[in-house]
């Protein structure tokens, strides 16, 4: 590769090595000469906008510097790389991260200070890239800043969606959505014009016979879309590496519009084939654990899919290497079943442009790909009807087809006679209509399929995959705990915390590289100057909490009160309307009591926020109860300081950034066996929080690590959840509990606005089957949160725990979780930048 560069440009590249600034002097100048050039506005008019973007660009230039170098050792080195195939990615702000990983944050921050700003302000100038739904976007995410900073050579693929998650409001009470647009001004995203590819749609398929008897297949037909990448680079911590990550957006494949229609006086109708193309790429489905089945979403899978595929294909044609190396060079790794087409296409690709046999091909695909499984909720689980495949993709349908017959001739080979297990495995689901199971193909496409917590790998491997288990044999089927990134979800979100731990744990750059460093604080624990500090750092991170709530919402909350926070996406098995019923529970308790007796209870404040999906009914009702019971518990006179309930608008990356840090207790209370991980239980407990919670998910493993005395654990376990959900609706005696009767009573009274608003959420409980097993987890719900009052009365105890928990987070890092992908399921290494520094000087 090296020798191909023409020798006047190696010459000019090795002579001009440009670099970024290094001091805060170097660093103004940037910012001054951006605003003046970049921006063509002058020094004297400079606001926090302008003073943002010259910032980020300042910033951006040292980036690409270092991601042109990355790029360039990768493709020097030649090893293999790891490709992240995501429909979301959940980033938030760039630039504070882009600081902080660079390390040169202070610099900014007393550079801006010269000229005026507050790096504070700065920061929040900026639009959240908000590309995803919840856990499994921001997943994706971390996973990327993790990917950068343990130097491994990978890529994300995404879609560049024009309009992000909508913006939620709460309008008298209600959940009202709005569009988010949010590409006005990205400095960081670089447009590849030059990189496209051209997307096929629809046609039909033609086979030809060759003189030996080969016979290939032609798609041909149909309509065309252009893709065309956009760049955006990924700092890695405290380490040179860049990496990339390519968002695709669609566009007309001829130009402006077709000048056929146009000359021919249509013009209307040219301009309409121009947005029927850019309406692939232009909204990001708002939905989470949920599949619609929509034509224009499996149109948008296959656009990415097809030209991230075509790009990794064109990378490693240049190797100029045997196409059975192919799974040497690439690990394909699918972040729930979204991108199980690229199973299909690569296949296509291999058989219909390159010419392999079928099995050859078929080898290569199963080494290249895993997946990643991110729930067992049936709703969630894709599948596509036949008739939606045969129109939009013919020719991948007929691969399908093919993939399916070949693997129930292995099924069969194992399981001679067993009809039944045929039928249930197949890809092809005999429905009317029949549907294409896209789980399963992804399992048959895959030498890897992993769960994303243990009990979660557990279910997957005894439920919904139980007989491929058998067919493949256990070791198909892994568990890759998640984790999250240390620097965006404690370095950014909570620097107070992170400087206090750093002067225990070895420095910053040693202990958000290796969090398992956090233990040393362990030896902190009865350190009254380290405990001081801690209380004090959670105090500001509650009164900063308490600003906002006061400037957003107009409620006064007192810092001294036990924060108790929900924040994610609104979902019934997530059981929101078990909180607000316990809290409404509470406000009748105290309601009930004398003023004295008032005053000894342990004064709350419950946070509530999360988006919910425009279509999901039962969710708006809960938001709007949860804005109901609020607006009578923070106006009563007898409840004052002791219980105030706030929704926050708008939940998001950014803002969790700063509600996180600020939770006394956190609330992770999911159905037993629903929620696969969860990602923000890990949040909370980093920065100081404490979780009550049920059995579920990576609650599980969190206790393990800090020791079940540390953790508020209540409810019914996930093997249980059967027999309980099968007595509600058989066992003919479904009781409701004494407290829970009451706090429907007082909704239906109409103590919180028009009972009927919330009549769904009541007869859910009461009247169908209780599929979430609220009333069930009801009562030791409220005895757990009466132990939580009682301990956090005890200050000293608290502040042990928090501390103790802390300690033993180490293993959630989502440096811990990619290095097992790399190991368990991609083969592949870190590049190191030393390793290859000699390449990059050209040397
Ligand atoms: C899923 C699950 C979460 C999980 C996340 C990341 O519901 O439990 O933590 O992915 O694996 N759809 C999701 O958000």
């Amino acid at each position: 590769v090296e020798a191909s560069i023409p020798e006047p440009q190696r010459q000019a590249w090795l002579k001009h090595q440009i670099t970024g600034f290094e001091d805060k002097d170097d660093f103004e100048k940037q910012v001054v000469r951006h605003v003046e050039t970049t921006l063509a506005r002058s020094m004297f008019n400079c606001d926090e906008t302008a003073a943002y973007a010259a910032t980020s660009l300042a910033f951006r230039d040292r980036l690409v510097i270092e991601w042109n170098r990355t790029q360039q050792r990768q493709t020097f080195a030649d090893s293999k790389r790891v490709y992240y195939l995501s429909l979301e990615f959940l980033m938030g702000r760039a630039l504070d991260n882009a600081m902080l990983n660079i390390g040169l944050k202070d610099v900014a921050q007393s550079g801006l200070s010269d000229l005026g700003f507050r790096v504070e302000d700065i920061i929040q100038q900026e639009h959240d890239a908000a590309l995803g739904n919840g856990g499994l976007g921001r997943l994706a995410a971390c996973f990327l800043d993790s990917l950068a900073s343990l130097n491994y050579p990978a890529w994300g693929y995404g879609l560049r969606y024009r309009y992000g998650i909508f913006k939620q409001e709460i309008i008298d009470g209600y959940q009202v959505e709005v569009p988010d647009y949010w590409l006005d001004f990205n400095p960081w995203e670089f447009p590849r014009h030059d990189v496209t590819v051209d997307i096929q749609f629809y046609g039909s398929v033609n086979k030809t016979t060759d003189d030996t008897g080969k016979i290939t297949a032609h798609w041909e037909g149909g309509d065309t879309v252009r893709a065309v990448a956009y760049d955006v680079p990924i700092p890695g911590f405290a380490t040179p590496s860049t990496n990339n990550l390519r968002l695709w957006s669609s566009k007309a494949a001829s130009g402006e519009f077709d000048f056929q229609k146009f000359n021919n006086g249509d013009y209307e109708s040219s301009v309409g084939d121009q947005q029927r193309a850019e309406t692939i790429s232009a909204v990001l489905y708002p939905n989470d654990n949920l599949d619609r089945g929509k034509e224009l979403r499996l149109k948008q899978q296959y656009f990415w899919v097809a030209a991230s595929l075509y790009d990794i294909v064109r990378r490693f044609k240049k190797t100029k290497r045997a196409w059975r190396e192919f799974p040497d060079q690439v690990a394909i790794q699918l972040n729930d079943t979204h991108p199980t087409l690229a199973i299909v296409e690569l296949q296509r690709i291999l058989i219909d442009l390159e010419g392999l046999d079928w099995d050859d091909a078929w080898s290569i695909v199963q080494k290249t790909f895993g997946y990643t499984n991110h729930t067992v909720l049936p709703e969630a689980l894709e599948k596509w009807s036949v008739g939606l495949f045969q129109h939009l993709l013919p020719r991948h349908l007929q691969i399908i087809y093919d993939i399916n017959m070949y693997f129930l001739q292995f099924v069969e080979r194992s399981f001679p006679q067993d009809r039944d297990m045929l039928r249930r495995v197949s890809i092809i689901e005999e429905s009317q209509p029949k549907m294409v199971r896209m789980a399963y193909l992804a399992i048959v496409g895959s030498h890897k399929v992993n769960g994303v917590a243990e009990l979660h790998s557990d279910l997957i491997r005894t439920t919904i995959f139980k007989d491929f288990v058998a067919i493949y044999g256990p070791d198909k089927f892994v568990n890759v705990t998640n984790g999250i990134t240390p620097r965006r979800w404690l370095h950014q979100a909570n620097p107070g915390l992170s400087d206090l731990i750093a002067s225990k744990a070895g420095g910053s750059e040693h202990f958000l590289k290796d969090l398992t460093l956090l233990n040393k604080i362990e030896l902190s624990v009865d350190d009254p100057a380290f405990r001081k500090e801690w209380a004090a750092i959670k105090l500001a991170n509650k009164t900063r909490l308490a600003d906002y709530i006061k400037a957003t919402t107009g409620v006064e909350v007192s810092p001294k009160a036990l924060f108790d926070v929900q924040v994610k996406r609104i979902h019934e098995y997530k059981r929101q309307q078990m909180n607000i019923f316990g809290v409404i529970h509470r406000y009748l308790t105290l309601k009930a009591q004398t003023p004295a007796e008032r005053k000894k209870a342990q004064p709350r404040v419950n946070i509530f926020g999360g988006k919910a999906a425009p279509g999901y009914w039962m969710a708006k009702q809960i938001i709007h109860l949860i804005n109901s019971v609020g607006a009578v518990v923070n106006n009563d006179p007898d409840i004052g300081d002791a219980l105030k309930v706030i929704f926050l608008e708008d939940y998001n990356v950014s803002k969790a950034e700063m509600i996180i840090p600020a939770s006394d207790l956190s609330e992770h209370i999911s159905t037993a066996g629903t929620e696969a991980s969860g990602t923000s239980n890990m949040k909370f407990v980093l920065n100081g929080g404490l979780i009550i919670g049920t059995c579920d998910g990576a609650n599980i493993e969190i206790t393990r690590e800090i020791g079940e005395e540390n953790i508020f654990l209540f409810g019914n376990l996930a093997e249980d959840v059967d027999d309980l959900r099968h007595n509600h609706t058989y066992g003919g005696d479904h009781k409701v509990d004494a407290s829970l009767q009451k706090v429907f009573a007082a909704i239906e009274s109409g103590t919180f606005g028009s009972a009927q608003d919330f009549s769904g959420m009541i007869t859910a409980v009461r009247d169908h089957g209780d599929f979430y097993l609220v009333s069930d987890d009801f009562h030791s719900y409220l005895e757990t949160q009466d132990l939580v009052d009682k301990v956090y009365a005890d200050q000293e105890t608290w502040v042990t725990k928090c501390i103790t928990s802390v300690a033993r987070m180490g293993f959630f890092s989502s440096d811990r979780c990619i290095n097992e992908y790399a190991e368990e399921i991609w083969n592949i290494e870190p590049l190191k930048p030393e390793s290859a520094a000699g390449i990059s000087k050209g040397e």
